[in-house]
């Protein structure tokens, strides 16, 4: 490596690596690794995964690549001995914005995974120039600009296919662009982005606004651009026919290239639809399918066979239904295919639940995966059982054998190996290093779990990093925490049933008990990271109350000691990766039986964080796996939340009036402390939308969360045992590696 970088540096720069700037190294490095993954072999097989989806949050990739290729070690060695840290050339590199969340998140370490287990697949999405908005703080509000992340050396490979996306009235001439991935010792796949020669980054104007109506120019410009307005929505279905248009002639163009007999694609072909933002690639498929010859019940028939479909929420909300006039005027050619199909569904079924076009002439896309897909799988065992038994039991009824869970997983790659090296390097000494080959080797660590020495060293680790987060948080955001104190983190896209505001009461609660003098026994750094949608008004408010109570506590002598409240700007996935080995507390504190998931949860256990959570999503596998003792469960149980949905059984107001302790949180959320601060009408928009609706109801679980918090933080002073709790932790997460999630979509579903 010394040589080839020396090599590299004379030939870019004219400098040796003593002399280089560290954008110069980083550059170097990009294109050493670029060229070592141009030169690995291609997994290969005769079938092939295509994962499509509308986010690839693949965060920075340079030291990840150096990993897998098992050139890390030896870069991190040939840098240091020119006194140079891997970390620091690694702030150079852009984070591509290409994703918001869980979802997008997952898509990556699947990428990772399935090269790792060097099954042939490649991701196909869309190359947004400037992704989700960049999130920045002004006067205690979240502002949205844009984030440019595409630079003259990237990890981009512009490719030489191109293909022809025809809408109602102009044809776009596409242009794919590749990013490598390298799997763990083993084969490559690549990530195809598309992308429109003609967007213009210069219609972008105040933050984040543009016209929405210059496809050429807007289309790939951003992920997720405002759809409150009929422009927007329009848009919206521009990029997803855009992207399934573009993987559609992908499939077919290679499937032709390998000489493959279209009429068995599915012999040659999986193709997985992450979540419905992908839907449209069904119809079109089938369009395509039809111009080369098929009738129609045939291209049904092999496109049937060939797509399945994840499910990622049940909030309806977030279950796409275009109207039939949009797509009309969008992709009216895709109307004729997305009508036979509702006219094959009312033929055969009698349940207007499961029609493609209900009674409002909108179209269902869930819907069309389900009946048009050969698999539908949840990603958590409680996700899925709700699935099959309540959000889509009339297409559960029809289907049963489509139906299948499939729990989510993360990459221990990047969310140990490269995210905490103490904590890996570590674990290898005591345990060796066959977890990183297979992750269930991490329950060997138990047999650690009344060793003292042990546990004090996983301590010490525990204690570099918040040292190490505090040194960065210093550096970023011009904050100092006290690395003594417990760090309870809660970092995740914000929304209402993620419950943010309910932590943000535990905070008021807390705030109240230091004044009254009641002061805890270990300072406390609540730490939140979080983007609102820039349309979703009360997401805007919980964040403004957060940076409100932040500066609140700031301000107070007598709190700021025992108490601090840090929102983390612009969080992302090198944020997370700051944030996830400093953690104690790790909060996952959603209203049950509306996480799917969750896959930070995950990420916090691996690195020895306790949780904090309700029975939701892949708590309660996590609950299983470690048992009561190594996790603080609190709230209403899926069922009782069911239940009360069902019967429209809540009434947040009768709880707010009827108890004194949560009516004096509520209130605080509109008193002269913070109003004195913060702006009146959003934190009075946020104190009415929880005393008169609170949908994820938060006033239900409140006092238990509080109490349940309080024993928690108590516990965290019995050293050794708390330390127990996270070496169970580690040991038990290696379930949640997303090698085995990835084994058991090959297995069940894909069979590549
Ligand atoms: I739907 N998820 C997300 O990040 N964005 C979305 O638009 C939708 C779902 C998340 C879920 O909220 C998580 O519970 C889940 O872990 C993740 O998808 C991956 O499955």
């Amino acid at each position: 490596m010394e040589q080839l970088l020396q090599e590299m540096l004379q030939k870019n720069y004219g400098k040796n690596i003593q002399d280089a700037s560290n954008e110069e190294i980083y550059t170097a490095l990009l294109e050493i690794t670029k060229e070592k993954m141009a030169g690995m072999k291609r997994n290969e097989g005769s079938k092939k995964l295509y994962y499509i989806s509308a986010e690839f949050l693949i965060g920075k990739l340079l030291s990840n690549n150096l990993i897998n290729l098992g050139l890390f070690d030896e870069t991190r060695e040939v840098l240091k001995r020119y006194d140079k840290e891997i970390t620091e050339i690694e702030e150079v590199e852009p984070e591509p914005s290409l994703g918001n969340g869980g979802l997008g998140r997952l898509a990556a370490c699947f990428l990772d995974s399935i090269a790792t287990l060097g099954l042939p697949g490649d991701g196909v999405g869309l190359n947004y120039h400037d992704g989700l908005f960049r999130q920045t703080f002004v006067d205690n509000k979240q502002r949205e600009e844009k984030n440019p992340w595409i630079t003259d050396q990237s990890w981009l490979t512009k490719t030489e296919r191109h293909f022809e996306v025809p809408f109602q009235n102009f044809t776009l001439t596409s242009t794919m662009y590749d990013i490598d991935v390298p799997g763990y010792q083993n084969g490559c796949n690549k990530l195809h982005l598309f992308d429109l020669d003609t967007v213009d980054e210069s219609i972008i104007h105040d933050g984040i606004q543009f016209n929405k109506e210059d496809i050429r120019k807007n289309l790939t410009l951003f992920l997720y651009p405002d759809d409150s307005d009929e422009a927007g929505q329009l848009l919206r279905i521009y990029q997803q026919y855009f992207m399934v248009s573009n993987a559609a002639q992908l499939i077919l163009a290679e499937a032709e290239e390998k000489g493959y007999d279209l009429y068995h694609l599915y012999d040659h072909v999986a193709i997985q639809i992450n979540d419905t933002h992908p839907t449209m690639v069904i119809p079109e498929l089938i369009r395509l399918l039809m111009q080369r010859g098929f009738n129609m019940d045939t291209a049904v028939d092999v496109v049937r066979k060939t797509c399945a479909y994840t499910n990622h929420t049940i909030l309806a909300e977030a279950l796409e239904k275009w109207p039939v006039s949009y797509l009309e005027k969008v992709v009216p050619h895709l109307m004729p295919i997305i009508r036979d199909l509702d006219a094959r569904v009312k033929r055969d079924f009698h349940d207007e639940r499961v029609y493609i076009i209900d009674g409002q002439n909108r179209v269902h896309m869930a819907h069309i995966d389900i009946h048009f897909g050969y698999a539908v799988n949840g990603v958590a065992a409680l996700h899925t059982e709700i699935l099959k038994e309540s959000e889509l039991k009339p297409f559960y009824d029809i289907y049963p054998e489509k139906f299948n869970n499939k729990t989510n997983g993360i990459t221990f790659r990047r969310w140990l190996v490269h995210c905490n090296h103490r904590l890996s390097d570590y674990l290898t000494g005591l345990i060796g290093p066959e977890f990183m080959e297979d992750a269930s080797n991490l329950e060997k660590l138990l047999a650690y779990k009344d060793d003292e020495n042990v546990l004090a060293d996983l301590k010490t680790i525990k204690k570099e990093a918040k040292a190490e987060l505090k040194k960065y948080l210093m550096q970023t955001q011009g904050v100092e925490i006290d690395e003594n104190s417990i760090f309870d983190i809660q970092i995740k896209r914000l929304h209402e049933y993620k419950r943010q505001q309910m932590n943000a009461l535990y905070a008021i609660y807390k705030y109240k008990e230091i004044k009254k003098g009641n002061l805890p026994k270990r300072p406390i750094t609540m730490i939140f990271g979080a983007k609102a949608a820039p349309a979703y008004t009360i997401a805007k408010d919980i964040i403004h109350l957060l940076l409100c109570l932040q500066k609140l506590i700031e301000n107070d002598p007598a709190v700021r000691p025992y108490l601090r409240i840090v929102m983390v700007e612009n969080y992302n996935v090198t944020k997370a990766e700051k944030l996830i080995p400093a953690c104690d507390i790790s909060e996952q504190i959603s209203l049950a039986s509306k996480e799917a998931s969750g896959t930070g949860n995950m990420k916090f256990m691996l690195n020895g964080a306790v949780t904090l959570g309700t029975e939701d999503g892949a708590n309660v596998e996590i609950h299983e796996l470690v048992g009561d003792d190594n996790i603080y469960i609190f709230g209403a149980k899926s069922e009782e939340v069911i239940r009360l949905y069902d019967t429209n059984g809540y009434n947040s107001g009768k709880i707010y009036d009827g108890d004194a302790m949560i009516e004096e949180l509520v209130d605080f959320i509109i008193s002269k402390d913070l109003i004195r601060i913060g702006d009146p009408v959003s934190l009075a928009r946020l104190y009415k939308e929880l005393v008169s609706k609170d949908w994820f109801m938060t006033l239900l679980d409140v006092k238990e969360y509080i109490e349940t918090k309080e024993r928690m933080l108590a516990d965290y002073e019995d050293e050794l045992s708390w330390e127990r709790k996270a070496l169970v932790n580690i040991a038990k997460a290696g379930f949640f590696s997303s090698d085995r999630t990835i084994r058991e979509y090959n297995d069940d579903i894909w069979r590549l």
